[in-house]
């Protein structure tokens, strides 16, 4: 049986670890709205999380968030990178933010942004 103050701050760790995601997914839920979430819905960025990086397939593997207009939660799924979009220069871990296309079977990447350099 926990004592209350071991329960206290384990909830309290909880909102420390938790708070900046809540914080960001509040912020982009405002961004989204729901007005645009129909079959012609725009093409947001997400926040996605480098897992893999494949320079000779021009592959990611991305820990990505909810893509919306995907009707897609989040997961972590390999993508094709569209020409042009160079992904040399990313490593694992990196914080990426990508625009994400269905092209038939196919989940591709049309644009990226790279939020952080750890390197
Ligand atoms: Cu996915």
């Amino acid at each position: 049986m926990l004592k209350i103050n071991q329960v206290i701050s384990a909830v309290a760790v909880t909102f420390l670890l938790s708070g900046p995601a809540l914080a960001h997914q509040q912020h982009a839920h405002h961004q989204h709205g729901h007005a645009h979430a129909d079959e012609h819905a725009e093409i947001e960025f997400v926040r996605a999380e480098v897992i893999d990086v494949d320079v000779e397939h021009n592959e990611l593997v991305l820990r990505h968030e909810a893509i919306e207009h995907l009707n897609m939660a989040a997961m972590t799924m390999a993508f094709s990178v569209a020409d042009g979009i160079d992904i040399t220069h990313l490593s694992e871990g990196d914080d990426i933010m990508v625009k994400v296309e269905r092209q038939e079977q196919d989940f591709v990447i049309i644009e990226m942004d790279v939020e952080q350099h750890n390197h």
